[in-house]
């Protein structure tokens, strides 16, 4: 397990802490991990993937993103638990080995991290990356609205001092940048693309841009209810389930909807827990509970992912 300086599974790591993590882990079980950095962000941070899973050629992948949006803690505290609880159970339990063994999961701890460490050390609610432009003093595009899906077409704004700011172009962050570029380079092993926000207690699938429906809409709607099944299981914790824009909101330019038309035919988007009682700040003794219940959601759609 990890023994970076101050680390632990059941607290909220600040980024120099999730960071050291990320090398530890990686370092301690050169078996099952090996740390990448696909990108830097605006300001100049290191953006750690994690490849998880046994070494074997021609592997199918699940990419997992967490910590999109600054405020929602729980994400980057639940991407650090599933790496976790992957480590420990390999070989020990059957259905994480079987997973392991045939495929590999692509973890990205956190992707926003300016806005993770703006949200420490500044402004606890702070959503959006940390990017500056002329023309306004107000910093930050909402990642979840800068892909090119529709982009900035409905449920977003062309302000930037909005909190659902699309940015000036699609793509406009390098946060968005580097991940469209792994995953199109990547894409021929990509099966699911997961991204972990918080909060609402949802388990979404495309589209969130439109009304439309995908292609698979039928079997995304049984994938999701069997995982919210599953995740209930544990505490009775209850998530509502649909396509985006009718289960939430229209909102365009988010990552799975750009994930499931690049091809990725298994795209979702997670909103943990709670349903706002705490909302983004929801307490510490809640993250093993939600990370725990939130690892059979993950685990079910991986397994149902890899049988089709
Ligand atoms: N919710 C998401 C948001 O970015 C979402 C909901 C999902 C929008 C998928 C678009 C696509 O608004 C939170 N809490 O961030
Ligand atoms: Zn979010």
């Amino acid at each position: 397990h990890s023994r970076a300086a101050g680390h632990s599974y059941t607290k909220y790591n600040n980024w120099e802490t999730i960071e050291a993590w990320t090398k530890e882990i990686a370092a301690q079980n050169p078996s099952l991990i090996s740390r990448s950095v696909i990108g830097t962000t605006f300001e100049g941070r290191s953006m750690y993937l994690l490849k998880v899973g046994k070494a074997s050629s021609n592997k199918p992948a699940v990419f997992i993103d967490c910590g999109f949006h600054a405020r929602e803690w729980i994400s980057p505290a639940f991407c650090q638990w599933f790496v976790k609880e992957a480590v420990r159970t390999y070989g020990q339990e059957a259905q994480m080995t079987k997973l392991l063994d045939k495929l590999d999961f692509y973890v990205l701890p956190v992707f926003n991290v300016d806005g993770y460490v703006y949200s420490w050390t500044k402004s606890r609610m702070w959503r959006k990356t940390r990017s500056s432009r002329t023309g306004s003093s107000c910093r930050g595009v909402d990642p979840n609205r800068n892909f090119k899906a529709g982009w900035c077409e409905t449920g977003a704004s062309k302000d930037p001092c909005s909190d659902t700011y699309c940015g000036p172009t699609a793509e406009s962050e390098k946060e968005t940048k580097a991940l469209t570029n792994f995953i199109q380079k990547n894409l021929s092993s990509i099966k699911a693309y997961l991204t972990v926000h918080s909060y609402s207690q949802l388990l979404l699938y495309p589209y969130s841009y439109s009304y439309k429906l995908p292609s698979n809409n039928a079997e995304l709607n049984s994938v999701v209810k069997a995982a919210a099944n599953e995740l209930a299981s544990l505490y009775g914790t209850k998530y509502k389930y649909g396509p985006g824009a009718s289960t939430i909101y229209l909102a365009a330019g988010g990552s799975d909807d750009w994930a499931y038309d690049q091809g990725i035919k298994y795209s979702f988007t997670f909103e943990l827990r709670d349903t706002g009682r705490y909302g983004f700040l929801l307490p510490e003794s809640q993250i093993q509970a939600t990370s725990e219940e939130t690892l059979l959601a993950v685990k079910y759609i991986a397994n149902y992912v890899l049988e089709h």
